[in-house]
């Protein structure tokens, strides 16, 4: 009787503990998403999040029977914070992976501990070439400036273009796109000058006046996302949008989150890039329409649709691992394609970089508002600098 009582008690709590067990199956995958939410870069971290959010409030928080969480952290922009902050969310939170990173300096800055700790690194914004030899973990989900610029080169060459001045950011992603735009467009037998401008609060005005007194056909500018419209203002105040001297570029420099208020002196600009708000496509009218309507009416930029894609490889890749992170789930994303709101896209199982249309567009005013409209299509463009390297 006593025994039979003891038994059955042990029953039940062994009910009780496969009861809570169920519960407890419903573990959690840490996303830790590690930004620039304030200082000059702030735009970046803004247009991320949201896209972020936004594709976790259409897909749900649950994958592979696990519930998502999505942690965000301001590193203001400063490596320094950026490596911090990973190396807590690695230590103390438990996150499977981390993601977001606003610029290269702050892409490199965890690169080691991704390697060291086993966790995956999905650069959504950043755009060196180099950043994804940093580590193994490395998965990118925005674009390199050489695959962005090389198709501005050709672009230029074949439309007649003979001089043009180059004025890059000086940091890694101006130096990318100075050294692609160089060698790609002398290739064709242009002639360039360089020009560098600080990153940190930039004044272009002396450099501009260079250029104004050097009268090239054009002025290729590379400046990160958040920056263009300050280029823009003082561009005017040089008088160069009278100057006949065209302005071409990767399309950060017309980026969608600041074009609309540059005002007429943008139209007319030609840039290559891998994303338009302006895309035409069924998947990119659904999400820009979403965006808006979940952010205020803020439209979403190259950054948002990084952020975007950076989730939807996230969950897809935890899919196929069963919500396993680690080497499993970089290998479960290499190689994989889908249909982004860009168009489609692959990871190339090489590089680890993204594989996507560049488009030639123009600046024009289209119902009010002005766009990249986009009117000529390079498909499945890898970055080029490692493509040269592996030949
Ligand atoms: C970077 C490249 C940053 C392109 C950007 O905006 C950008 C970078 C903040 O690699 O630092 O448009």
């Amino acid at each position: 009787m006593l025994r039979r009582t003891l038994l059955s008690a042990v029953g039940a709590t062994a009910a009780m503990l496969a009861l809570s067990g169920v519960a407890m199956a419903q573990e959690t995958v840490k996303i830790g998403l590690i930004l620039p939410m304030t200082g000059p870069f702030a735009s970046t971290g803004r247009q991320i999040e949201a896209a972020a959010k936004l594709y976790m409030q259409q897909k749900g928080d649950t994958v592979a029977g696990k519930k998502i969480q999505l942690i965000v952290k301001d590193d203001t922009g400063t490596a320094d914070v950026t490596k911090r902050l990973a190396q807590e969310l690695i230590v103390n939170d438990k996150i499977a992976v981390m993601a977001g990173f606003g610029l290269t300096p702050l892409a490199l800055a965890p690169a080691p501990l991704a390697t060291q700790a086993k966790v995956p690194e999905v650069v959504m914004a950043a755009a060196t070439s180099t950043i994804t030899e940093a580590s193994p973990f490395i998965v990118r989900t925005s674009f390199t400036l050489p695959q962005a610029t090389v198709p501005m080169a050709d672009w230029a060459a074949q439309n007649g273009l003979k001089k043009v001045a180059t004025l890059v950011s000086d940091y890694g992603p101006g130096i990318d796109a100075e050294k692609a735009f160089t060698a790609a467009f002398t290739a064709k037998g242009g002639q360039v000058e360089n020009l560098r401008v600080p990153l940190a609060n930039p004044d272009f005005s002396p450099f501009l006046q260079k250029v104004a007194d050097a009268k090239p056909d054009a002025l290729f500018v590379f400046v990160p996302s958040g920056i263009g419209a300050q280029f823009m203002k003082q561009f005017v105040e040089r008088g160069l949008d009278k100057s006949g001297i065209k302005l071409i570029g990767p399309g950060d420099v017309t980026d969608d989150d600041l074009l609309n208020n540059m005002g007429d002196v943008a139209l007319g600009a030609i840039t290559t890039q891998h994303y338009s708000a302006d895309h035409d496509s069924a998947e990119n009218k659904a999400f820009v329409e979403a965006f808006k309507k979940a952010n205020n009416g803020m439209r979403p930029n190259f950054m948002a649709v990084g952020g975007y894609d950076g989730m939807h490889l996230i969950y897809e890749g935890l899919k196929k691992t069963n919500g396993e992170g680690g080497q499993a789930l970089v290998d479960a994303m290499k190689g994989m394609s889908w249909t982004s709101p860009r168009g489609p896209v692959s990871i190339d199982p090489q590089t680890r970089d993204i594989v996507q249309n560049i488009y030639v567009r123009k600046v024009e005013r289209k119902n009010g508002e002005l766009y990249n409209v986009e009117f000529a299509t390079i498909p499945n463009v890898k970055d080029p600098v490692k493509a040269a390297k592996s030949n």
